[in-house]
């Protein structure tokens, strides 16, 4: 927490946040009559870095079927992820992933000793007990979803077959990103909290899910170049390098920040679709739901953009406290606007003119705030706010320095 706050010294409203949250009550979820379902969230806690808040905030009649739908898709990708598993092995799982979640018992240990979400197979069991007392409408979705992205996976698990096209990149990530967002839609729209109209923009919804795999393909770039995992489409990458590993070479630096910059790009044309689908919800409970995910994609992009960093160094993230802001501050359209604004700037600012798609990139922050002013004027008064919590110079800083002093004074008497 200390650390957090530290990270945060320029941004007081990030202060502010990390100390609200740290005071907040804690015991908001109590799963301790339930041993089933205290495992369920159990394993959400383990497995997920940002969708278990989420998920959990969500409305008890969605909360176990969005769970048990993120459960069973992490089970899956888990097996994906895995390069110690032979294909052999490894894809007639994939394939059949979607009967196996319907057979009581089943068990998985053929994950390697490092596989991060390893045990959470282990004890499969649990997520097919909590998934068979699903009401059957979920189930049908979370079966169908399952069938598609387990097929999807085993084709890009192929021997032979790689991201090639950035048409392959889409694909790919349909499979394992937007095909999620169609299941949570077709879920909003089954349990009456949202209108057809969310499962029928199954566009919108597959936009969702790229826009958010699409900035972690971006930046995982050095830890799936690791462990031979390759998502880089080709397309992009071969106009910058023999080979996806020469970027890392320093005497390519240039030639990776220019195909940074291209990812980067392609990233940023599924906004408009976000933007457009987050208008859609309606449910307060979904809305922060759909929405923290993608602010966190936005402000995580602005971090990779020109950041020769992602060629160095595994694990790049946001900080702790921007995580804590975002999360506060996405409850309704006009402040999503505003944030998406916000860090449109920010990518804008830090554009490089001699770079080839400086251009683009800086049509694609236009178009963000172009479309924001028209659709959501009330993102402007928002967006006024949000700047005054982002200070930079030496009145910033007198006031960062009030504001953490507050901070500390707060937490030590509150945990003294
Ligand atoms: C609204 C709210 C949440 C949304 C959404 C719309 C649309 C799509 C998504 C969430 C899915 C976003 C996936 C982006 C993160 N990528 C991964 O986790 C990769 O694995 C993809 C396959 C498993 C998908 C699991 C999933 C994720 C989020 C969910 C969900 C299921 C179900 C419900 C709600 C949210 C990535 O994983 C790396 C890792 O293991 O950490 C990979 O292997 O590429
Ligand atoms: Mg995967």
């Amino acid at each position: 927490m200390a650390s957090a706050i530290l990270a945060s010294l320029f941004h007081p409203s990030e202060v502010l946040a990390l100390v609200q949250y740290k005071l907040a009550p804690k015991t908001k979820y109590d799963y301790t009559n339930d041993k089933a379902r205290e495992r369920l969230y159990h394993h959400l806690n383990m497995t997920s870095r940002s969708f278990a808040a989420v998920i959990q905030d969500l409305d008890e009649e969605l909360k176990d079927a969005i769970c048990l739908f993120y459960l069973i898709l992490r089970g899956l990708d888990t097996i994906e992820d895995d390069m110690t598993i032979d294909l052999e092995t490894k894809i007639p799982y994939l394939k059949t992933f979607h009967e196996i979640i319907y057979q009581k018992g089943w068990t998985f240990t053929k994950n390697g000793p490092n596989e991060k979400d390893r045990q959470l197979l282990v004890e499969f069991d649990v997520v097919i007990e909590g998934f068979l007392a699903l009401k059957p409408a979920y189930q049908t979705i979370i079966a169908d979803i399952t069938k598609r992205m387990g097929n999807g996976m085993a084709h890009y698990a192929t021997a032979g077959i790689h991201v090639d096209t950035t048409a392959d990149y889409d694909e790919y990530c349909h499979y394992v990103a937007g095909l999620v967002g169609l299941g949570l839609s077709e879920m909003f729209s089954a349990c009456g909290f949202e209108s057809p109209m969310v499962a029928k923009r199954k566009d919108l919804s597959n936009s969702m899910g790229l826009f958010l795999q699409k900035t972690n393909i971006t930046r995982d770039y050095l830890e799936d170049l690791r462990d031979n995992r390759r998502f880089w489409p080709k397309e992009i990458w071969g106009l910058y390098a023999e080979k996806l590993e020469d970027l890392v070479k320093p005497e390519n630096s240039d030639k990776a920040k220019q195909c940074l910059s291209h990812m980067v790009s392609n990233a940023m044309g599924h906004i408009k679709d976000v933007l457009e689908y987050l208008e859609m919800i309606k449910n307060p409970s979904c809305f922060k739901f759909c929405a923290i995910p993608q602010v966190m994609a936005i402000a995580t992009l602005n971090m990779l953009h020109t950041n020769y960093k992602i060629f160095t160094h595994e694990n790049i993230k946001i900080r702790k406290g921007e995580t804590v802001w975002l999360m506060k501050e996405s409850d309704n359209i006009d402040k999503v606007a505003a944030i998406f604004r916000l860090y449109a700037r920010e990518v804008n600012n830090k554009s490089d003119p001699l770079d080839p798609h400086f251009v683009d990139i800086g049509v694609a922050c236009g178009e963000i705030e172009q479309i924001c002013v028209g659709k959501y004027p009330g993102s402007t008064a928002e967006l006024a706010r949000l700047q005054a919590g982002v200070m930079a110079g030496t009145s910033g800083s007198v006031i960062t320095a009030a504001a953490v002093v507050a901070g500390a004074v707060v937490l030590k008497s509150t945990f003294a």
